[in-house]
């Protein structure tokens, strides 16, 4: 097994302001304090234990690249990144959106190497230079729609390579698994009445963005079916989500048949995580991970293309990081140095209203559009 692996000094220079989640206002009660809740320092700390845990050493590096415009084109508007290229110039930078997405100058250059990054890891496990891949990039992509970012996310890394993938490598049918605890709403919006183009989020129920994720949003026009949400009860922990990997997300992809499976690989399900309150360990992102690996060996010759998403612990966040990598790689490395936290607080055994929801959504799965020709593998 080789798994491709990236990580740009620049990602770590993405500038989240100097506010905590809203930015400094004193006549709203904010506070400036340096380290935004999305600042790049946790995603820094993660690469930095896949490089002293030795776990580098069984990787091989992919070089990052910069999207081009026609590729961020593929999903965004002329205006749109017109817009994020345009404040990029200006002394204080400017916001992706919503006005809690803030970013400083310079960051057009910095979100299309992570967009350009998704393409590369895309591009190398298409040609086979790697079996599987992780894309650790920075800002996070999963929330920005055609017309403008959101949840602090600029280009919507993960469509942007899905696009890439069909119109450029010529691969037919791509799956996108959003284990983010947020919806991931770009996606589901880009490719809702797409059967080509499977998007399944398993995130916290209308946690963020509100409204957005829900149980009946199940795609439209020639796209029915090819939407599946798993809106997960608060307090989910790894029985939860291993039942919905087990229940849900491997049949789901086995109803499929991707040729390439794409994961929204977001940290912040995590148990320590500030922004959302699930309670899932390493051992959950373990059993994720093992799953998508399955279903990429059974219909898409094993490509699988992980990319970075959220998560905001910068003490759990790296564990998290790297037994999903171990696992991508078949190695072991280093034991997960918070799980006698984590694992021992509760809560992660499987609760009737959690098996209840997935079990409602695997209800879904015979609506989930087929291959119509034989698969050429
Ligand atoms: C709400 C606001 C947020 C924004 C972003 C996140 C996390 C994103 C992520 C969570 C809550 C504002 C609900 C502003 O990690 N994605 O993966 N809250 N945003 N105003 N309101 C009403
Ligand atoms: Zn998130």
């Amino acid at each position: 097994m080789t798994t491709g692996y990236l990580w740009d000094e620049l990602f770590g220079w993405h500038d989240t302001g100097s506010g905590s989640l809203f930015p400094a206002d004193p006549d709203a009660g904010h506070q400036p304090l340096g380290h935004h809740v999305a600042h790049p320092d946790t995603k820094r700390r993660m690469h930095e234990l896949i490089c002293v845990s030795g776990l580098v050493d069984h990787l091989t590096r992919i070089t990052p690249r910069t999207a081009t415009d026609e590729e961020l084109l593929r999903v965004h508007t002329p205006a749109y990144v017109d817009r994020i290229r345009h404040e990029s110039t200006l002394p204080k930078g400017g916001d992706a959106g919503d006005g809690i997405s803030p970013f400083g100058k310079g960051a057009f250059r910095i979100a299309a190497l992570g967009a350009g990054s998704a393409i590369a890891m895309t591009e190398a496990v298409g040609a086979g230079t790697v079996d599987n891949g992780y894309a650790l990039v920075n800002p996070a992509g999963h929330h920005a729609l055609p017309d403008t970012g959101l949840g602090f996310c600029i280009f919507n890394n993960v469509a942007i390579a899905a696009r890439h993938a069909q119109q450029a490598l010529g691969i037919e049918r791509v799956a996108i698994v959003d284990w983010d605890v947020h919806h991931g709403n770009g996606a589901q919006a880009v490719f809702a009445d797409d059967p080509s183009v499977l998007t399944l989020s398993i995130h916290q129920d209308n946690c963020f963005p509100p409204n957005s994720g829900l149980l009946e949003q199940r795609g439209t026009g020639d796209g029915w079916g090819a939407d599946v949400n798993v809106p997960m009860p608060v307090g989910s922990g790894d029985g939860a989500y291993q039942y919905a990997a087990r229940t849900v997300i491997g049949p789901a992809l086995e109803a499929f048949a991707p040729d390439l499976i794409l994961v929204a690989s977001g940290f912040d399900p995590n148990a320590m995580d500030p922004l959302a309150r699930q309670l899932v360990t390493t051992r959950g992102f373990t059993t994720l991970t093992q799953t998508v690996m399955q279903a990429a060996d059974r219909s898409a010759g094993g490509r699988l293309v992980m990319v970075q998403e959220g998560g905001y612990s910068p003490v759990y966040v790296p564990f998290c990081g790297l037994a999903t990598i171990e696992t991508l790689a078949g190695v072991h490395v280093m034991e997960d140095g918070i799980l006698p936290v984590v694992g021992g607080m509760g809560g992660h055994a499987l609760e009737p209203h959690q098996q209840a929801l997935v079990d409602r959504v695997a209800t879904f799965l015979p609506d989930i559009p087929r291959r119509t020709v034989a698969a050429s593998h």
